[in-house]
């Protein structure tokens, strides 16, 4: 039986697929949900990173205010779908105001290894790097070393230690609109000095879907058949990137030997939220919800840059087909 490792989330966000459906990865129906404007001062919010807590949900939240200033907030739900984001951005207490960010940033991801909440995002310091930060209790946010020197992009941790370790995935970049992109895997002791750097996979050569760059998205989800890692692909076409996203299973003990590597993607920008936005054609995955008794998962996932919608997948049909389309 091909299952998901981890504990029931019975109020997990879910939605059956529609009669008719023949993907493997299928939208909310009631998508876009959460809009542009859900604080005042907010211009878009996207790429963001949820995860449960108490008896509900909680969410680190990208926004790019009206200034363009690219922020992190908190945010709270009951029922996973409906949020209620802070305007003010996340205090993050930091020894050393060298690099300081003050809430600044973008792209999080949200990882509880035991019993500490990690935030990692993209963080400017001389050019885009990983941040990180942990909480215990979402009022109290203490920022760590960057992981890495710059450039680099999706800084992904894996929700319990390898070998004793902390891992994490990551894309180092260039400043900019980077024109490149494999995903490299990282140890380190002490979620402060990484190194054993490996190359997990990278952009495929050809005319394809993540032919341009790849990166990691939400953290790994530990399943029978091994990390079940959803990520991001781009392909540079005439009218500039295409971002969807795809699946790949990483071995259990060593995640950096990819065991299987889905060919076609799971979901690629279609609808008008996702077509349409600041920046067109992006489905950008940073978090996912899992359900071990049932085996369902919802997926969040930035849209053109400027909502946040959710979409769901059955995990036995999933890592069936990912396995027969590898
Ligand atoms: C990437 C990141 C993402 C963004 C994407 C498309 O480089 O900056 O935040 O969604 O570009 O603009």
């Amino acid at each position: 039986m091909q299952t998901i490792v981890g504990g029931a989330l019975p109020n997990i966000p879910w939605e059956d697929k529609p009669a008719g459906c023949t993907d493997v990865v299928w939208r909310s129906a009631k998508n876009p949900i959460i809009g542009r404007y859900a604080f005042e001062g907010s211009n878009s919010i996207f790429n963001s990173a949820v995860m449960p807590y108490d008896d509900g949900f909680i969410g680190i939240f990208r926004s790019d205010l009206k200034t363009r200033q690219q922020t992190l907030h908190l945010g709270r739900s009951k029922d996973g779908v409906n949020w209620e984001i802070e305007k003010e951005l996340i205090d993050l207490i930091c020894d050393d105001p060298e690099i300081a960010t003050h809430g600044e940033g973008y792209d999080p991801r949200l990882c509880k290894i035991d019993d500490t909440y990690y935030i990692t995002w993209c963080n400017q310091y001389h050019g885009p790097t990983i941040g990180i930060a942990s909480t215990k209790d979402f009022k109290t946010f203490k920022q760590l070393e960057n992981a890495f020197l710059p450039f680099n992009r999706n800084g992904v941790l894996f929700p319990r230690k390898i070998g004793g370790q902390y891992l994490m995935l990551s894309r180092p970049s260039d400043p900019g609109h980077t024109p490149f992109g494999d995903i490299f895997i990282s140890e380190s002791p002490d979620m402060i000095h990484w190194g054993k750097h490996r190359f997990v996979m990278g952009s495929k050569d050809g005319q394809n879907w993540e032919s341009c760059k790849i990166g990691a998205g939400p953290i790994p989800i530990e399943t029978s058949e091994g990390w079940l890692l959803f990520y991001h692909g781009v392909l540079n076409s005439c009218n500039g990137f295409t971002y969807s996203f795809g699946a790949a299973l990483l071995d259990l003990e060593q995640p950096w030997k990819v065991k299987y590597r889905c060919k076609p993607y799971l979901l690629s920008p279609i609808e008008l939220y996702e077509t349409v936005g600041d920046v067109p054609n992006v489905t950008f995955p940073c978090a996912a919800l899992t359900d071990t008794a049932t085996g369902r998962i919802a997926i969040y996932y930035g849209c053109a840059d400027s909502v946040v919608g959710l979409a769901y997948a059955q995990a036995d049909e999933l890592l069936d087909y990912i396995k027969r389309n590898a």
